[in-house]
């Protein structure tokens, strides 16, 4: 928390998630830190309060780790998932007492990641709403943009934006009688994400890039940033360069849908940069390579950057069935890992993300490739499928699903397998532990 600004003061949150499960792994609500770094240098006072920035309850490698628990009663819809749920992040004793430090603010702005999670957003708002009767909340994020109608009628917020939030938070402070006190960023620096509000921040969470410019059936990439940009290579070097002098971080997430895209004018030209300003960074891709932008020259260049926990997102290698994702062509898995082993990364750093509980998904074809990742020598990284509202697949995902996805957010949490009708604990435990090298 640190306003450090004379213009209207404003309380930004990222809420508590709400799930059977959830770990911390170089998650940061980045949306949220961006807008405020954009409204501190419009002026604004910006006051944050993040719900998941706590100690880890056992910490991880590179600020990774398992939040803090708090068992809770599921939902009505939930009660009969056999599962413990609860709420992960800060106690609310200790958001109470962050609320309770604060100044009025003349708006609250909220954010919001999965739609499944929405639990959080609305308990935060009610309890703002207990302590600030008369402040307008805004909600903004992933689940006020695939969801709006639902955010709008259950979260309790006053106004809902959709879409990326810089321009329309503007607008809608403007609305609300509350207009920038500067309409230009002084120096870029202070359009920067606000990392610094973070108390507990081990590494720098980047995006180089907005969007994807490919379209696979189950993502949402499209429409939460329906175009696709990107920044220039010497921006990006210059925001590491600044968060490692100002914060002495030497981890870097990096958050971008499609970061391998063009690499060798745009990743490529960022590395050789931070290499010849001496810059010497581990990064991680917790968000998925492209496989088929592996080539030969990127993998020994990302061996040779300091890429670490590598994840690279191929969803399913069953090459004979109709494919749902746009980012794979036969061969392309089996290349990108023969160039990244002949780089040198070992099998227990090349994490291969295999979605499970697609709709119609042949679970032979699964096992195939987790077998497949195997013997290539990577890791397979099971990836449980959450359908998701207005994407290609939705229709298929609510008619094939047991259960009514299109009334209940929750029911897209991932942890249901919503959308696979034949789904049992112990064939899931069966395919976890193939994944796991437990079984052959
Ligand atoms: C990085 C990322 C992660 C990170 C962590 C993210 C975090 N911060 O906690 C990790 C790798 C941990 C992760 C995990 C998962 N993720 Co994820 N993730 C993303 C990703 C790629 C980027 C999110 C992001 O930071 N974007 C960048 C910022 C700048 O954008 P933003 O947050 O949307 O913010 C902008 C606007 O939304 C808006 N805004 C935001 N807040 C506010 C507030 C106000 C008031 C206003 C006005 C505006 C506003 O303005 C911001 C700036 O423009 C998105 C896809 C995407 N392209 O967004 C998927 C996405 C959110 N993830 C998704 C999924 C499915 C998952 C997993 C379930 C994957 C899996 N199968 O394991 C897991 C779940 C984790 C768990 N259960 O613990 C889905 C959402 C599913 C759903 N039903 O909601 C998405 C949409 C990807 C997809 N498949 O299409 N994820
Ligand atoms: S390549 Fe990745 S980010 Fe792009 S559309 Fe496909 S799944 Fe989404």
């Amino acid at each position: 928390m640190n306003p450090e600004a004379a213009g209207p003061t404003l309380l930004l949150i990222n809420p508590w998630i709400y799930d059977f499960a959830a770990y911390d792994f170089f998650a940061r609500p980045l949306g949220l830190l961006y807008l405020a770094g954009f409204l501190k240098a419009r002026g604004y006072a910006v006051h944050l309060v993040d719900c998941l920035d706590t100690d880890h309850a056992r910490p991880g490698p590179f600020g990774t780790g398992r939040y803090p628990k708090v068992i809770l009663p599921a939902p009505a819809a939930l009660r009969d998932i056999p599962r413990r749920y609860g709420r992960y992040g800060i106690s609310e004793t200790d958001f109470q007492a962050h609320l309770a430090r604060l100044p009025q603010p003349a708006a609250i702005l909220v954010t919001s990641l999965m739609t499944y999670w929405y639990p959080g957003v609305t308990a935060i708002i009610r309890l703002v709403r207990e302590r600030f009767p008369r402040t307008p909340v805004i909600l903004g994020g992933t689940y006020a943009t695939l969801c709006p109608e639902h955010a709008r009628q259950f979260s309790g917020a006053d106004l809902v934006v959709t879409g990326p939030g810089e321009d329309a938070i503007i607008k809608s402070l403007e609305n609300l009688g509350l207009p920038p006190s500067s309409d230009r960023t002084a120096t870029p620096l202070l359009t920067y994400p606000a990392l610094h509000l973070l108390s507990h921040l081990s590494y720098i969470p980047i995006l180089t890039s907005r969007g994807c410019p490919l379209e696979c059936s189950y993502c949402a990439s499209r429409l939460l940033m329906p175009r696709y940009r990107r920044r220039s290579p010497g921006e990006a070097v210059e925001e590491l360069e600044f968060w490692r002098e100002r914060l002495g971080l030497e981890d870097v997430a990096f958050y971008d849908d499609a970061l391998l895209v063009d690499a060798p004018s745009h990743l490529l030209v960022i590395l050789e940069e931070l290499e010849r300003r001496g810059l010497r960074f581990r990064f991680h891709t917790p968000n998925g390579l492209h496989a088929r932008f592996i080539t030969r020259e990127v993998a020994h260049r990302l061996k040779g950057s300091g890429f670490n926990t590598l994840r690279v997102g191929v969803e399913t290698t069953a090459l004979g069935e109709a494919r749902l994702d746009r980012k794979l062509a036969a061969g392309d898995l089996e290349a990108a890992i023969a160039y990244l082993t002949e780089a040198g990364f070992r099998r227990e750093e090349m994490g291969v993300y295999l979605l499970l509980g697609l709709p119609h998904q042949d679970e032979e074809a699964l096992l195939a490739s987790i077998r497949r990742v195997r013997e290539l020598g990577a890791t397979p990284v099971l990836a449980q499928y959450s359908p998701i509202p207005g994407t290609v697949l939705w229709p298929e995902a609510v008619k094939c699903s047991r259960y009514d996805l299109e009334a209940e957010p929750l029911f897209h949490n991932n942890s249901l397998f919503p959308c696979w009708p034949e789904f049992s604990w112990e064939l899931f435990n069966h395919i976890k532990r193939l994944a796991e090298a437990k079984e052959l």
